[in-house]
């Protein structure tokens, strides 16, 4: 008979390579020395430092899946998930960054950017140096994108945008910022273009007053008659397709994310209910408790087998879109659930910052609604099933 560990069920660990296995202990201790210490103190002074950035760059953990030729490590898809697990497992803020910075900044300029772009970008944004953002959301488009107001117009040498983003991770502390917009140009198709900070009517105040994700900084993007050349035109994806191409990554990065942050909120009840006595036992000892427990560990281990099979169809360039949907939708879900009930299982202790299941919790609030909420991905995945769409 095998045995059984309530921290590995599937013993998902022997299912990675060797490589996987000790980028994972990389971003663990890195997480857990750098990230854990500051964490309590950001999240309550709503405080980015952007030295994570040029430590995390340090570590390797930026770009994971790049080609090392530019600046990345060339690693898989599952270590990519394996670091998002590690860092979410501290703060969503804190794999937020990353995630932006890996999928949505590096993958597009790497899968749709010239050479130039390439080697201008990459290297500066895998070590840190440079922070990115990504602009999609607007504040009247939000899981319609399709319905953007932002504008590319063709002047002599390039293009002028006009338009805002709304509720933009990083933006106010980014360096480079790629933003999607209607092209004139190209018959009112989306195209991608990389601004950079300090570009004349490009501007990003930071949205203020979060309960959620305060680690991490927001804000928006206005482009008031931005001026770029044609070097700043992603030359190579054109349509909806681009912005979602990232998406998909970032949505499965997050499928791991979140579990993270669940293993966090698990590990934490298991040992408040053992310390805790109430009526003379252990809380653990009551069978509420081990109910929630033995709920928590089974669908943080089910769903993380979903994404490692997503990682590995992913690396063999064979996932599809509704497979990240099931993975992206299910795992932020289940984390949401299982943080509400560790908060819950803490009694008065969960509303406590020093608990800090109170902080993952509202985190993965916002972890469920972007990338695609969670109704959102529903009716992706009803679409799917049924071959008619709901949204409109
Ligand atoms: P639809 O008609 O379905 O598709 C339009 C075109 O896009 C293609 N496409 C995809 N391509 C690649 N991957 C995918 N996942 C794709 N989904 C769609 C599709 O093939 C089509 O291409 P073509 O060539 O035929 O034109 O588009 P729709 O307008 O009906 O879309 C509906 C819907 C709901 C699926 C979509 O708009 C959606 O997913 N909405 C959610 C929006 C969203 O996720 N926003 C995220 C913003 S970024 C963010 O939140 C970052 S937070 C990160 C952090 O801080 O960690
Ligand atoms: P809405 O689209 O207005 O949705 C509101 C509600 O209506 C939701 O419950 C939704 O499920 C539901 N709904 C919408 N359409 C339908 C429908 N057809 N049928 C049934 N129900 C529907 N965006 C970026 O581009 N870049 C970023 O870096 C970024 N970072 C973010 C960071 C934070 C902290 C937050 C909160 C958001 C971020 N976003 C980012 C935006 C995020 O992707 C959007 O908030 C998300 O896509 C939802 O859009 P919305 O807020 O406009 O909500």
């Amino acid at each position: 008979l095998g045995r059984f560990d309530w921290e590995d069920p599937f013993r998902l660990d022997e299912q990675l390579t060797e490589e996987e296995r000790a980028i994972r202990d990389a971003a663990r201790a890195y997480a857990q020395d750098k990230l854990q210490p500051r964490v309590i103190d950001a999240y309550r002074d709503e405080n980015t430092d952007p030295a994570i950035f040029r430590e995390m760059g340090d570590m390797g953990l930026l770009g994971v899946t790049v080609p090392e030729e530019y600046g990345g490590i060339g690693a898989s898809y599952v270590a990519y998930g394996l670091v998002a697990r590690e860092v979410e497992r501290v703060d969503s803020g804190y794999r937020s960054m990353m995630s932006v910075q890996s999928s949505l900044v590096m993958y597009p300029i790497y899968a749709y950017g010239s050479e130039e772009q390439r080697q201008k970008y990459l290297p500066k944004l895998a070590s840190g140096e440079w922070i990115g953002c990504f602009g999609l959301t607007e504040p009247d488009a939000g899981s319609d994108p399709a319905g953007m107001k932002t504008r590319a117009k063709k002047t002599a040498n390039g293009y002028v945008l006009n338009g805002s983003k709304m509720w933009i991770s990083n933006s106010p502390i980014a360096d480079v910022f790629v933003v999607w917009a209607k092209s004139e140009e190209h018959g009112g198709k989306i195209r991608g273009f990389v601004l950079e900070k300090g570009m004349k009517g490009l501007s990003a105040p930071k949205i203020g007053g979060k309960l959620s994700l305060r680690a991490s900084i927001t804000g928006e993007i206005v482009m008031d008659n931005v001026e770029v050349g044609e070097d700043a035109l992603l030359p190579n994806v054109e349509g909806l397709k681009g912005p979602f191409g990232c998406l998909n990554r970032a949505r499965y990065g997050i499928s791991w994310g979140a579990l993270g942050a669940a293993e966090f909120c698990l590990h934490a009840a298991r040992q408040y209910g053992l310390d805790r006595h109430q009526f003379g036992k252990p809380l653990a000892q009551t069978q509420l408790h081990q109910l929630k427990l033995a709920n928590m560990m089974t669908e943080i281990a089910l769903g993380m087998q979903g994404s490692l099979r997503v990682g590995r169809l992913l690396d063999e360039a064979k996932a599809a879109p509704e497979m990240i949907s099931i993975i992206k939708r299910n795992n932020c879900g289940k984390a949401l659930e299982i943080a509400r009930w560790a908060r819950d299982m803490h009694g008065g202790n969960g509303i406590s910052e020093e608990f800090q299941v109170m902080r993952h919790m509202v985190n993965l609030e916002t972890v469920n609604t972007y990338e695609g909420t969670h109704d959102v991905h529903a009716l992706i995945l009803g679409r799917a099933i049924t071959g008619l769409q709901a949204f409109f």
